[in-house]
């Protein structure tokens, strides 16, 4: 086990199927810490209105959280747009967590972040919430096909697969484009208040990088690629991609649609 000074998960949709608890659970094993922060969208309300998939897996996950809680861990909840009727108990102690709309956490080294979902920085679902949903809902469904169509490729044999990457290709520039917005609307908003950097969640991209001056950090999700902000002992961060076969498979994808498509210009 590795002993960190934080975590923070953001994007776990418990309550769906897409919600990758298993792997979760697995990563949470590996870690110890002294703060625990759930920066949003960890229990997707807006999902379990449609239909609840809640699996024994994410019934362990509730129960490890509120035991790490229990056993001295600091854990602060941060809701999220999934989770957003939480935000009515701003500064509530639940037990031994701490629910916070936002949380300003001092690492090691000094330097200051503001830890926030994002929602509020998103364009888009801050004005259409009905979007939202609808784009929630086709992403769950694309994410449930890719398995049904990986299954039944292997059902037939098929070498390599068929995956998200045609789709994803048509949509990749749009998407790269969002999560540039995203992350610029986000560090112009937090520029005033004279800290170091954000750590966010809500568009399900991780990173850490440097924006203009500050550092922008995204915790991810745990609906596809199954990553986590880790601060060590010094305050240094790290992203943590804890299913590498994935990010694998996703490349792999990718570089299978680029190779095909630069093979039908030649033609
Ligand atoms: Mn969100």
């Amino acid at each position: 086990m590795r002993h960190v000074r934080s975590i923070f998960l953001s994007d776990i949709h418990l309550g769906t199927r897409a919600c990758k608890a298993d792997r979760l659970l697995d990563f949470l094993r590996e870690h110890s810490a002294e703060h625990l922060f759930l920066i949003g969208d960890i229990v997707d309300f807006w999902s379990m209105s449609r239909g609840i998939q809640w699996s024994r897996a994410q019934n362990t996950v509730i129960q490890k959280l509120l035991r790490r809680a229990r056993h001295g861990e600091r854990v602060v909840f941060i809701p999220g747009n999934h989770d957003e009727t939480l935000r009515e108990y701003d500064g509530v102690l639940f037990g031994d967590i701490l629910v916070a709309n936002e949380y300003v956490h001092e690492l090691a080294d000094g330097r200051r972040f503001l830890l926030i979902h994002g929602d509020e920085f998103d364009q888009v679902t801050r004005h259409h919430r009905w979007v939202a949903v609808l784009g929630d809902a086709a992403y769950n469904l694309l994410v449930r096909m890719n398995g049904w169509l990986s299954w039944l490729r292997r059902q037939l044999g098929r070498p390599g697969y068929w995956s998200l990457a045609g789709y994803a290709k048509r949509k990749v520039k749009k998407a790269l484009q969002f999560i540039l917005d995203f992350e610029d609307s986000v560090i112009r908003n937090v520029r005033h208040r004279g800290l170091d950097g954000v750590i966010c969640g809500h568009i399900h991209w991780a990173a850490i990088k440097q924006v203009d001056g500050l550092t922008y950090v995204n915790c991810g999700d745990w609906v596809d690629s199954c990553t986590a902000i880790v601060e060590h002992l010094d305050g240094s961060l790290e992203l943590i991609d804890w299913n590498g076969l994935a990010a694998i498979e996703t490349a792999a994808a990718l570089a299978e649609a680029a190779l095909a498509e630069s093979e039908r210009q030649a033609a």
